[in-house]
């Protein structure tokens, strides 16, 4: 077995000479959807027009920022018309939000994106409306109305219990389910589990699941999106209707690719993986809470805590159990969570390392627009969506300004320009990182298994693709260490790369700086 020494706090003078990635530039091997994947809150990202609202021409004139980040795919928050400024309480699924641009302006943005080798996924809420949505308008006025089944209504003395309920959920912390319209308590209620200006759709309803047919014929056929995010796909039936829930999704799916074989569907089930994996066999891919929770333990902690890819294994283990074809869907954070640097203390060496480890794992990394510049946010939510910053102030007339962000500005956040001018910003990083990722087959498709070493510093795991193996070792700890490459480990001998560039390998010993990634092949 491997030993390790740690060599104390300080950097040791570099002497040897650094092995590098020959592919920094190389051509990428990735296929869609197994590249780097994007997500973007639109409104704060570029204004092509002055107004200070993002939007889609401000975000077609970004594509090649993108691209240059290597970036496969986009994941738009929604952008369908709605009254709120986040849009997650839609008004009309077959349109975008005037805030955002015209149709023709979104379909120029689709086919530019795809110029470049860009994906398109639009967030789809199926499980409510806004409750200004007309169906919902016209459902209220009472029992004749055509859209009344499109919602859940009860008798209040049906749901006398469910209206004294007071249980919360991890995407919720809502503990009114049922609500009266305009306040006539003896009248019947609605059911909206999130609150009341979201009114859950009854999807018993064909009617409805007619709609979202509809839909979908709209978004992948006239305005060539490729997929979606599936919002609270939890939410669709009650939590006892879970087997309806699943169902629910397989009906979908089904629809979707009768539209569009190819649809790549990403949904939402904010639950720990053993509620997960019966959604996977409608949604083939489905972001991996439990696994992002873990990364952000670990690299709190400064140590592996938490056995990162035994956990890993226990997650894929309830997957496999449902379906084998799947593709993980990872990432740190999301719109819906504190800032990944600021959980990590506004400490971007272990932003880095918490990068590191999520680019290294398999599936589809999913990044959070500002991550890779190390942009900061604490809830309420307004503030973890901040406006992404390319320059000091005024000096990019994209520079969003829809809201005076309190966490991120170009005090507390290097702007884009001056970190794309150095290499060792945490944007240089993150391009570096995402475009050997892309380069390489093995971190791409490779399996995943823990390495045969006890360091608790060190999260160590093997990939592995038709027999090529790479040794990945990502130090979470603010100390250097050193590790012995014998037994099963002294077949890496070379270092493949090094997001450090100062680790060293010479006789079979690794020097591994303070939160240094290295793969060695
Ligand atoms: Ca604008």
């Amino acid at each position: 077995m491997n030993r390790m020494k740690k060599i104390g706090t300080l950097c040791i003078p570099v002497v040897f000479v650094i092995f590098f990635s020959c592919s920094k530039q190389s051509e990428t091997v990735t296929q869609w959807p197994y590249g780097v994947n994007y997500e973007i809150f639109v409104r704060s990202f570029a204004d092509s027009d002055g107004d200070g609202i993002g939007d889609f021409n401000g975000l077609t004139a970004k594509l090649d920022y993108l691209k240059e980040l290597g970036i496969g795919g986009i994941w738009l928050m929604p952008i369908m018309p709605s009254p709120t400024y986040h849009k997650y309480d839609v008004i009309d699924y077959k349109a975008v939000d005037k805030e955002y641009g015209s149709e023709e302006d979104f379909q120029r943005l689709v086919e530019e994106a795809h110029k470049r080798g860009i994906r398109i996924l639009v967030d789809l809420i199926v499980n409510h409306t806004g409750s200004a949505h007309p169906w919902f308008k016209s459902a209220m006025e009472g029992k004749d109305s055509p859209y009344r089944n499109y919602y859940v209504w009860a008798n209040k003395d049906s749901i006398r219990q469910e209206i004294s309920k007071k249980s919360t959920s991890l995407d919720s912390d809502n503990i009114t389910q049922w609500h009266p319209v305009n306040g006539d308590t003896l009248a019947e209620h609605y059911y909206g589990f999130f609150w009341g200006g979201m009114p859950d759709l009854n999807l018993d309803n064909p009617l409805v699941r007619q709609e979202f047919v509809d839909i979908g014929n709209y978004w992948l056929k006239d305005m060539h999106v490729d997929g979606f995010r599936l919002d609270a796909a939890k939410h669709i039936f009650p939590t006892e209707r879970a087997a309806d829930n699943h169902a629910f999704w397989i009906w979908f799916r089904n629809e979707m690719q009768k539209i569009n074989p190819d649809v790549y569907l990403v949904g939402e089930v904010w639950s720990n993986a053993a509620d997960v994996a019966p959604y996977l066999k409608g949604l083939p891919a489905l972001f991996n809470f439990d696994m992002g929770y873990a990364i952000t333990r670990v690299v709190q902690a400064g140590k592996d805590t938490v056995g990162l890819i035994h956990t890993y294994a226990e997650i894929d283990n309830f997957y496999t159990q449902s379906t084998n074809e799947f593709i993980d869907a990872t990432f740190l954070k999301n719109h819906d969570q504190n800032r990944i640097l600021s959980e990590l203390g506004g400490d971007l060496n272990k932003a880095r390392v918490a990068a590191a480890i999520l680019l290294t794992l398999p599936g589809t990394p999913y990044l959070y627009y500002g991550e890779e510049i190390g942009m900061l946010g604490v809830k309420p939510d307004e503030y973890i969506r901040e406006p992404f910053i390319w320059d000091f102030d005024k000096q990019d007339k994209m520079q969003t300004t829809w809201e005076v962000p309190v966490y991120s500005n170009d005090h507390t956040v290097t702007p884009l320009t001056k970190q794309q001018e150095s290499d060792s910003s945490i944007y240089h990083f993150y391009r570096q990182f995402i475009h050997y990722r892309n380069a390489s087959k093995i971190l791409t498709y490779g399996r995943i298994e823990e390495a045969p070493l006890a360091i608790q510093e060190v999260v160590s795991f093997l990939r592995d693709k038709d027999g090529e193996k790479r040794l990945v070792l990502h130090n979470v700890s603010d100390v250097a260490i050193t590790i012995e490459l014998t037994g099963p480990l002294a077949q890496f001998k070379k270092v493949e790369f090094d997001s450090s560039h100062s680790s060293e390998l010479k006789n079979d010993e690794l020097n591994l700086p303070a939160y240094a990634s290295v793969i060695l092949k």
